[in-house]
């Protein structure tokens, strides 16, 4: 597994040296082409038959280990994804006790927006906060081009030294165009998000600019984390699923897609993930994903059938059921792996780990899953686990 004490032991790395999305990436053309060495994660994501379910969670690091408390008592959210040997260490620590099979880079789906002019905060117990919401076409003027390089190197830094530690991939993320567009408009948390469906809806061309400027954002940012060593991606359009299908497919998907298509020569697989997303997801996956993050709301095996066989589907266990007695929880795990049907499934949460839960409980999950999916197919799931083509 990785070795402790990153902080002392891993020599920092110059800043500004990865390249940002101007610059060429090396992944598309001078990355190994798939092998069966590849890392199980990997395989699982692109569909192969894999010898067990590998297993991550959504917020694996953060508030539920007691190591990262340790860390947050000096050190606020952003000074944390701005030093890179922090945020390093805090993306290794689940690693480390929970035995998981990918790591997620500690940053947050708002630095970005942050570090490309918008003043913005992230409020404890509230979330992000924005100073001065985007309401208008002159609103819109404040947030710049983001160029990784120069306005965020401690996030690509990061990366390599993580990577540098690791034995299993790390995964790069940034927010989904929706859902950065909601916390830019409203100026923090919504539940309803209806300023944002209001522009959406009343002012549909400064709605497509803004989101196209979320996009080249993200696009931005997914290609530096990948050069920097990101194995895989995932976009979080975390609220999503506050729209209808139709309002969806007119309002957001276009900026989706210029997402996915702008990061296909990246050669990694790419997440796609919102929550209460169920009558989205063949949308999600036709922006262009190889992997749709489903939440508990829908069993995985009708996920598949809305998805097709060619989208690996990741989850999908209620983070809620991490707070129950072992037995009923273990019993919810192999449900969820039984519906996933072994191939094409990478085991998670529905979403993110609830801060309430113990590490341990995490660690069991982790085992469970190995313990039940590790003799490899089980026969009546042979059928289910040849490769998809
Ligand atoms: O100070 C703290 O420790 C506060 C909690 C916290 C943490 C640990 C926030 C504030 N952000 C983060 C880091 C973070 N954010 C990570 C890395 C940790 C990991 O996953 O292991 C990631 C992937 C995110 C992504 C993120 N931020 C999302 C998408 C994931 C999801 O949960 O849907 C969203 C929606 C945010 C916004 C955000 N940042 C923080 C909070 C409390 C929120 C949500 C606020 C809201 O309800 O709208």
């Amino acid at each position: 597994m990785v070795s402790s004490g990153l902080m002392s032991s891993v020599p920092t790395v110059p800043h500004g040296s990865a390249a940002g999305p101007d610059a060429p990436v090396c992944a598309a053309s001078e990355r190994a082409p798939a092998s069966n060495d590849d890392p199980l994660l990997l395989r699982a994501y692109r569909g192969e038959p894999v010898e067990r379910v590998p297993v991550w969670f959504m917020r694996q690091a953060g508030r539920s280990l007691p190591e990262y408390r340790a860390v947050r008592e000096h050190a606020g959210l952003f000074e944390i994804c701005r030093t890179p040997e922090l945020a390093a260490e805090v993306t290794l620590q689940p690693v480390r006790r929970l035995g998981v099979d990918a790591a997620i880079l500690f940053s947050d789906i708002t630095l970005p927006l942050a570090a490309a002019g918008i003043d913005l905060e992230i409020v404890p117990g509230v979330g992000p906060v924005i100073a001065e919401p985007i309401r208008s076409t002159a609103d819109l003027r404040r947030l710049r081009p983001f160029h990784p390089d120069e306005d965020a190197p401690y996030v690509a830094e990061t990366v390599r030294l993580a990577v540098a530690e690791l034995d299993v991939p790390l995964i790069g993320f940034a927010g989904g165009p929706f859902t950065l567009a909601s916390y830019l408009i409203e100026g923090g948390p919504s539940k309803t998000h209806a300023r944002t469906r209001k522009m959406m809806y009343g002012e549909p061309l400064l709605w497509r600019r803004l989101l196209e400027e979320l996009a080249d954002i993200a696009i931005a940012s997914l290609r530096s984390q990948v050069t920097a060593g990101a194995e895989a991606v995932q976009i979080f359009d975390s609220w999503a699923g506050a729209l209808d299908p139709d309002s969806y497919r007119d309002f957001v998907l276009p900026a989706s897609r210029r997402i996915f298509s702008a990061t296909a020569d990246l050669n990694v697989p790419r997440i796609h993930f919102g929550v209460c997303t169920g009558e989205l997801l063949p949308l999600l996956a036709a922006a262009g994903a190889d992997v749709v993050g489903v939440d508990w709301r829908v069993p995985l095996d009708a996920a598949r059938t809305r998805l097709g066989e060619e989208i690996t589907v990741q989850g999908n266990l209620d983070p809620a059921l991490c707070l129950a007695p072992w037995e009923i929880l273990a019993e919810h795990v192999r449900a969820v792996l039984d519906r996933g049907g072994g191939t094409g499934h990478v085991f998670n949460l529905g979403h993110g780990v609830l801060p309430e839960t113990s590490p341990d409980v995490l660690r069991r999950i982790v085992e469970h899953v190995r313990e039940h999916t590790d003799a490899g197919p089980r026969t009546e799931d042979a059928e289910r686990s040849v490769p998809r083509v």
